[in-house]
This record gives structure tokens, C-alpha cells and sequence, in this order.
């Protein structure tokens, strides 16, 4: 089954958004297989964000993602990579739809409340930067039959 990674970013957490979140998640019929409460390194966050380290925000970036707690989850389902970006909407919080994680809660591109893997290539390598093996879980949802 694919999994994704999500995270609740500083901000997403410091506004009390983590059970709505999850709600959202829950209801959509996506399972958490793994979910912590965590502070994040500056060398956590370079790494997440390699990828920017050339852009202007780069810097910003981390230091917000390291200002305060993060809601790390690893989700698994049916094609849940692209489901979990449905869910959390585009990057930019301001064109992001409503009824999307950032299109409800977010408005500047700089903190929109949530990230989400965006390929199943790019969740491996998150999933694995984030989480040890034995944090992930490996149990059936009581109403799995119905959702799959
Ligand atoms: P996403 O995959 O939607 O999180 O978007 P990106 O990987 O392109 O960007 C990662 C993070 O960089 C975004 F969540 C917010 C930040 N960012 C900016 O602050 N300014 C930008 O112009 C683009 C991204």
C-alpha cells in the first residue's frame, strides 16, 4: 500500500489546527501509520528543503520550520501521495481552493500550515528522513473493509 508523508508545520500547530487536520484525514479514509510531536534541527530542515537551497527564501524556510513544534504523520492508502496533496491544496495558500487544508486555514505562501510529499519518489526519501522503522505501525483500520 503507498504511503505519504504530511507535517504540520509552526504555524498549523501554534493556531490548534492539529485535530481538525487529522480529522480531515481521518474522515477521507486515509490510515496514520506513524505521528509524532517534534522539534525540528536546522540540519532536519536543510535537508527536507534541499531542494531550495538555492532560492532567496531559503533561509526563512528554515527558520520557520524550526521556530516551534511540528506534527510529523506518515499516512498510508489507495494512490494517497496524490490524495494528500488534494488535501493540502496548492503551495501558494491564496490560490489554494476551499475546502483544502491551505485554501481554509492559510494566506501567505510563506506559512501555509502543512506540507505534503509531492510524488510517491519524494515520500520514500521523506518518509525515511523522518521516521525510524520501528515508529511506523502496522495494524488494520476497524472499517478498512469498507474504505478499500
Ligand atoms: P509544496 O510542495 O507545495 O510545499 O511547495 P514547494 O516544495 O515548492 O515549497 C516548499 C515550501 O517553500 C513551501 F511550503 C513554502 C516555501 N516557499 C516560499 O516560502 N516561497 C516560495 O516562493 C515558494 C515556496
Amino acid at each position: 500500500m503507498e504511503r505519504t508523508f504530511l507535517m504540520i508545520k509552526p504555524d498549523g500547530v501554534g493556531r490548534n489546527l492539529i485535530g481538525e487536520i487529522v480529522k480531515r484525514i481521518e474522515n477521507k479514509g486515509l490510515k496514520i501509520v506513524g505521528a509524532k510531536l517534534m522539534t525540528v534541527s536546522e540540519d532536519l530542515a536543510k535537508t527536507h528543503y534541499g531542494e531550495h537551497s538555492e532560492r532567496p527564501f531559503f533561509g526563512e524556510l528554515v527558520d520557520f520550520i524550526t521556530s516551534g513544534p511540528v506534527f510529523a504523520m506518515v499516512l498510508e492508502g489507495e494512490n494517497v501521495v496524490q490524495v494528500g496533496r488534494t488535501l493540502v491544496g496548492v503551495t501558494n495558500p491564496s490560490e489554494s481552493l476551499p475546502g483544502t487544508i491551505r485554501g481554509d486555514f492559510g494566506l501567505t505562501v510563506g506559512k501555509n500550515i502543512i506540507h505534503g510529499s509531492d510524488s510517491v519518489e519524494s515520500a520514500e526519501k521523506e518518509i525515511a528522513l523522518w521516521f525510524n522503522s520501528e515508529e511506523l505501525v502496522d495494524y488494520s483500520l476497524v472499517n478498512s473493509t469498507w474504505v478499500y
